[in-house]
């Protein structure tokens, strides 16, 4: 109806999972995900860094469209790609971690860890817990693996900070150059089909060389 105002349609899920540019480059390559941002939270110290990152994890927060990914979907990836696995006790820094948005991914997230510690017969060290704060990490860590692309980077105009921090083509093409998605994938991407043919057969030539190698960090 003219004038009403759009149901808000993008949700977001903040997830820990061990080094932070592997979260980046996974969750950027699913489609469904919008961007990607990645930062420290769950601790209590105020203002932290990587240096000083006190008792915080490095997290991977996304922004995504439910009517194309669920939450279940996003956590099956999560519970699937974790750096030191689920039952290994790692610092804080690379801990194993849900922080949720409302009540319904709190509920969702809690009925996933106990379906998964039953598959797996081990008790999980991932903690739950409500998001309070986020710290957006140095510019250097977003899109850690497009950056070391600056041809790409420059050619597509993807040249300032902030872009690179917000733009859904920067987090899918740090996925992509990083072998989190198949060529099958790429090739059937329409917002690949937009690159004109120099960017297209540079990004397939990433692809093909990275593709299922495993950890993106
Ligand atoms: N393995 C990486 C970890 C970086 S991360 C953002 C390194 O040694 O630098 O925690």
């Amino acid at each position: 109806m003219p004038g009403q105002v759009q149901e808000q349609k993008v949700k977001r899920a903040t997830f820990g999972m061990g080094c932070f540019w592997a979260g980046d480059a996974l969750f950027g390559a699913t489609p469904g995900v919008i961007r990607t941002c990645v930062g420290y939270a769950g601790g209590s110290r105020p203002s932290p860094t990587y240096k000083n990152i006190g008792d915080h994890t490095e997290v991977i927060d996304i922004e995504y469209d439910p009517t194309i990914i669920s939450l279940n979907q996003l956590l099956s990836l999560f519970w699937n790609n974790h750096e030191y696995g689920l039952t290994t006790k790692i610092k804080a820094q690379y801990a194993s971690l849900i922080l949720y948005h409302d009540e319904e991914q709190k509920t969702i997230a809690e009925k996933s860890r106990v379906h998964e510690q039953r598959e797996r017969g081990e008790h999980l060290t991932t903690t739950i817990k409500a998001f309070e704060k986020f710290y957006p990490a140095e510019d250097y860590h977003q899109k850690y693996r497009l950056r070391l692309h600056p041809w790409l980077l420059e050619s597509l105009g993807i040249t300032s900070d902030e872009v690179i921090k917000t733009s859904p083509l920067a987090a899918k093409l740090n996925g992509y150059v990083a072998g989190a998605a198949t060529l099958e994938q790429f090739e059937s991407d329409d917002l690949c089909q937009n690159l004109n043919e120099k960017q297209y057969q540079y990004l397939k030539e990433c692809v093909i060389k990275t593709q299922g190698t495993g950890l993106y960090c």
